[in-house]
């Protein structure tokens, strides 16, 4: 039942679209369409195949076009299309929340249901702060982010995240009382690490700064992606996770991990959490949740957090916060039969397996030209490269936009390309993604 891939649109078809985080006018005056996609592949509108070492943007982790996934769509869609969440219910979404909260770290096992990413750290974020409420806590106000952290779009998100060309548009709409931890990237203490760098541990005391600064009694939370994707993948240092947990249970602050990109097998457990042994109050997800397939997001909380919600007359709503979306009947289908894949073919954990060829992979690039630092973890990797002289960014391009001609997916952010290829990858796909992206480093050198 594929649909058929509908013909190449001519260039005054493309003009509608404003594409989202994309260079309108370079891309529409040379597109690049994909119009089909199956495993570990695209193919593009004209017939060529592109190996995926991206899983689409980070979410296609049982990799495309998996029957199932579409059967269980298809078959939700004809039974029940949609059905509210407000003040109703669906068995559907009840049964995804127990099966989500028999994969997440203990206790975090309340899950709130949303469209995306961005919608899940914007959730999160005002859990967080009604629940400071809640318990009396109402002082707690203060959120806390980080630098080149990346947390979606909404302005929740934007405004605990800390990318500058996300930020500088919207600087005077910023949500107030927010503030920064450093990230975690030197590349002067820990170029070519392999796996999580040992130097900077120490970074996550900034936390006591900054409470000394603000004091405890401010703040509600601390959010952080524990790898930071989009900013390049950035690692968090050995030990610094756990520093963070310690500082925020020392002056009862919630810990946030943002696991949207982390989440569902990407480092090898479920969760980061888990992969790291931290285990925080909030969990924000979406991607991997239903691998790509319908937009969803799910934000877990801990018994902790929910039961402060449950409170005072039971006729009373206790979060005044929801999607009409929330639980929709189609996505949790499409994440029901999602987790099923995950299950059945050990994909939560596959990425354990994995990461040493993962590892070789990433660092057998160290001599190539313009190479300054190569990073890893699970299925996750980062090829770092020197910006060219006053042209920042051109070179990272260069390389995708080559990777892509020689048929592979690769994400680009500035100079450094991503890699985070679906959790079926084989060492071959790994091989040809090192083959092709070596070639078109030394093209673009
Ligand atoms: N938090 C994190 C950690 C993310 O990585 C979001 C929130 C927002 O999710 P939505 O679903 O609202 O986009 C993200 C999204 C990239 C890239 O290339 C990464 C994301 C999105 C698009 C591109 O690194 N992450």
């Amino acid at each position: 039942m594929n649909a058929k891939p509908s013909a190449t649109p001519a260039p005054s078809e493309l003009q509608s679209f404003w594409m989202p985080f994309t260079a309108n006018r370079q891309f529409k005056a040379n597109p690049r369409l994909l119009a089909r996609a199956q495993g570990m592949h695209y193919w593009t509108a004209d017939g060529r195949e592109i190996l995926d070492a991206v899983a689409g943007l980070w979410c296609v982790n049982a990799g495309h076009g998996r029957r199932e996934i579409t059967e269980a769509i298809a078959a939700q869609a004809a039974t029940m299309d949609f059905a509210p969440t407000f003040q109703m219910g669906h068995p559907i979404a009840f049964e995804l929340a127990n099966r989500l909260a028999a994969i997440a770290p203990p206790g975090l096992d309340r899950v709130f249901f949303t469209n995306s990413g961005s919608e899940s750290v914007d959730t999160a974020l005002k859990i967080a702060l009604a629940y400071q409420r809640a318990r009396g806590q109402a002082s707690r106000t203060r959120l806390i982010g980080r630098e080149r952290g990346y947390h979606g779009v909404g302005f929740g998100g934007l405004s605990v995240g800390g990318i500058v060309n996300n930020r500088k548009f919207f600087a005077a709409s910023m949500v107030p009382g927010v503030d920064h931890l450093p990230h975690t990237l030197s590349i002067e203490h820990n170029a070519f690490s392999r796996g999580l760098p040992a130097w900077g541990a120490h970074l996550a005391n900034e936390l006591e700064r900054l409470i000394a600064l603000h004091d405890a009694s401010t703040i509600a939370a601390v959010i952080v992606e524990p790898i930071s994707g989009s900013a390049g993948v950035l690692l968090p240092p050995v030990g610094y996770l756990k520093r963070l947990r310690e500082i925020c249970d020392k002056h009862d602050i919630l810990l946030i991990f943002d696991e949207v990109i982390t989440g569902f097998g990407r480092i090898g457990k479920p969760f980061a959490a888990q992969a790291f042994e931290v285990t925080p109050d909030l969990i924000t997800t979406a991607k991997g949740l239903t691998n790509g397939a319908v937009p969803m997001g799910a934000v877990f909380a801990s018994r902790k957090v929910y039961d402060a919600f449950m409170q005072g007359p039971e006729h009373a709503i206790e979060l005044f916060h929801g999607y009409t979306y929330s639980g929709h009947p189609i996505a949790s289908a499409a994440a029901l039969a999602t987790l099923d894949i995950y299950a059945r073919e050990g994909l939560l954990t596959r990425a354990a397996d994995l990461a040493p060829a993962m590892e070789s992979t990433v660092h057998g690039m160290k001599d190539l030209p313009h190479v300054i630092d190569l990073r890893n973890c699970g299925l996750i990797g980062a090829i770092e490269l020197e910006p060219r002289p006053n042209r920042p960014g051109t070179r990272g391009y260069d390389v995708f936009l080559k990777c892509f001609e020689r048929g592979v997916l690769v994400r680009q952010t500035g100079d450094i390309i991503a890699l985070s290829p679906p959790l079926i990858v084989e060492p071959a796909d790994l091989a040809r993604i090192a083959e092709v992206l070596a070639e078109a480093i030394r093209e673009a050198a």
